[in-house]
């Protein structure tokens, strides 16, 4: 069976999927074995760091988040800040 596998960004006690597109550029950064790359989400550009495994807006890098890349069907509290129990 095929393993489908996603992005995730921490919120608190759990963790958020990036949305879909957020998400693709991430995983195509993350496949070009870039070490960084931007992404520009809710009008803000943030710093996804694949050595540290966080993200952090460009402009005030104090708040860090945790990422993690991890099966799709993981556990999460929504999508990009839509609760889960908002969805479909
Ligand atoms: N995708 C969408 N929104 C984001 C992302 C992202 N990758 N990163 C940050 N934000 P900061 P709880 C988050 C939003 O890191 O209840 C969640 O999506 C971020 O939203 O502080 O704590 C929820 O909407 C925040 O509003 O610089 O789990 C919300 O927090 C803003 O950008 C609450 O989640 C600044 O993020």
């Amino acid at each position: 069976r095929e393993l489908n596998y996603q992005w995730f960004y921490e919120g608190r006690n759990g963790w958020w999927q990036y949305d879909a597109r957020t998400n693709k550029e991430i995983e195509d950064a993350y496949q070009s074995e870039a070490t960084t790359c931007q992404v520009l989400v809710v009008g803000l550009v943030f710093v996804v760091d694949f050595t540290r495994m966080l993200q952090y807006r460009i402009r005030d890098p104090s708040k860090r988040r945790k990422i993690k890349r991890d099966l799709s069907d993981a556990p999460m509290k929504g999508i990009a800040g839509i609760s889960a129990s908002r969805l479909d």
